[in-house]
């Protein structure tokens, strides 16, 4: 069975809803760099960088990032229609999925641990931060209602 590491709000949103979609069997634990706890030593033990999504595939293997998650399963499991079948229509879902690993989540990235790039954490580079957190949710179309989703993560 798949494991799914991720926690409430979090990008293992998307795995977890592919997942339903494609009607896998999966465990999901509840982990996050920032929640300390059994799952996130769970996390750290398959995952070093502690990022999430991360799975571990039925065969043991380990996967991280969530566009090749998610084309993983959209190859595995071709009935479900997470990935058209058509390689030039499959190329345009691709392209939104690297899109938003290179351009929203790296920045969010940034903007969500300002420690791991801002030498001085100054109150004026705290306001930048959050300044850009704003600029990188409303240019990425990320504001979902994260909260009102009813499954795990
Ligand atoms: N490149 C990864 C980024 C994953 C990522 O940054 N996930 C966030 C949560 S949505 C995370 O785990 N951050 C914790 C950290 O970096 O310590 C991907 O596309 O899946």
């Amino acid at each position: 069975m798949i494991v799914l590491y991720g926690t409430q709000g979090s990008g293992a949103a998307a795995v977890e809803a592919a997942l339903e979609i494609a009607g896998v069997p999966y465990r999901g634990v509840d982990a996050a760099s920032w929640k300390p706890g059994p799952g996130l030593d769970e996390l750290r033990g398959v995952n070093p960088l502690a990022q999430i999504p991360t799975v571990v595939l039925p065969d043991g293997g380990i996967l991280t990032e969530s566009a090749a998650i998610l084309i993983l399963l959209g190859q595995r499991y071709p009935e479900s229609g997470l990935l058209p079948q058509a390689v030039e229509k499959r190329a345009q879902v691709i392209r939104g999925l690297v899109y938003i690993a290179a351009n929203c989540y790296s920045a969010i990235g940034i903007i969500d641990f300002p420690e791991r790039y801002c030498t001085t954490p100054t109150s004026r580079c705290a306001n930048a931060f959050a300044q850009a957190r704003e600029r990188a949710c409303t240019r990425c179309g990320t504001r979902l209602p994260m909260s009102s989703l009813p499954r795990r993560f």
